[in-house]
């Protein structure tokens, strides 16, 4: 018989708890990852379901279009580079309830605990992506990405201004998104409020920056939204390597280009940041 880490949806889970640690982005507990689970999946993990699932808790939020679905989410004060390690003691699996207002844990974190802090955000999160792409995007992932927490202390935390800048530092971060990234000003962590102010800006994109804090990304699978989060931060650390040059910026990616990029890869740019 298969053994649960044996299962695709839990062996990609891993790896990018794994992947996000060995970028640098995971100190400590910092970070978290949900993923909604497929119908499919549910069945081949529902044999290694506890017999006695946990209690009902509250959420704090209600995500009505996730009633009763599955979800794959690390552990609250749990460090991603103990995943792999321990996956049982590290992550879980949660089932919502009928109202998308409370969780119960029916797999894992066996030495006790609960899922992240940041779920009200994930799930408010999971539930505007559902919505929003027919149930395509599955992931919901949060990192401490250096580069771009230095740079919500130097640029205004406005979204224009955060996208024109990822966009014009590295040539294909326009196609990657399109229509850029939102910006959460600093909020306290791990409540409903930053939770409701996210999920607001994720039904127009797919990152968002938690100022001073980190960003969030979401994507309908594991690659995809890694590959986001690891865009963003690499165009987000070149323009910090151009400032700590400390030489004038003599050219730049124009906003004529960043036309001509969107014509010729098929992609709308969210004309709101162009000039
Ligand atoms: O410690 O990253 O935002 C986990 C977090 C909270
Ligand atoms: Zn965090």
């Amino acid at each position: 018989m298969m053994t649960m880490t044996e299962i695709e949806a839990v062996k990609g889970f891993i790896r990018l708890c794994t992947d996000g640690y060995e970028m640098g982005w995971h100190e400590r507990n910092g970070g978290n990852l949900t993923y909604r689970m497929k119908d499919t999946e549910v069945k081949e993990c529902r044999p290694f379901f506890s017999q006695a699932p946990g209690d009902w808790t509250e959420l704090g939020i209600t995500a009505s279009n996730l009633s009763k679905e599955y979800f794959i989410a690390t552990g609250s004060g749990k460090f991603m580079r103990n995943v792999a390690l321990n996956p049982e003691d590290s992550i879980c699996i949660c089932e919502l309830n009928e109202k998308g207002d409370a969780y119960r844990i029916v797999w894992g974190l066996v030495n006790g605990g609960r899922p992240t802090s940041e779920f009200p955000s994930h799930l408010l999160n999971h539930s505007v992506k559902k919505a929003a792409t027919d149930g395509a995007y599955r992931v919901i992932y949060h990192a401490h990405t250096p580069a771009v927490i230095a740079l919500s202390f130097i640029l205004p935390l406005d979204a224009r201004t955060f996208s024109r800048v990822l966009w014009k530092s590295m040539t294909e971060c326009p196609i990657i998104f399109p229509q850029g990234v939102g910006v959460v000003p600093w909020m306290v962590p791990g409540g409903p409020d930053i939770a409701k102010a996210s999920s607001e800006l994720m039904k127009t994109y797919d990152a968002i920056v938690w100022a001073h804090h980190g960003t969030f990304c979401a994507g309908p699978d594991f690659d995809t939204a890694f590959g986001l989060m690891h865009t963003v931060e690499k165009s987000a650390d070149i323009y910090m390597r151009i400032l700590s040059s400390g030489k004038e910026i003599l050219q730049t990616i124009t906003d004529d280009d960043l036309r001509k990029l969107a014509k010729d890869f098929h992609v709308t740019l969210n004309e709101n940041f162009l000039d």
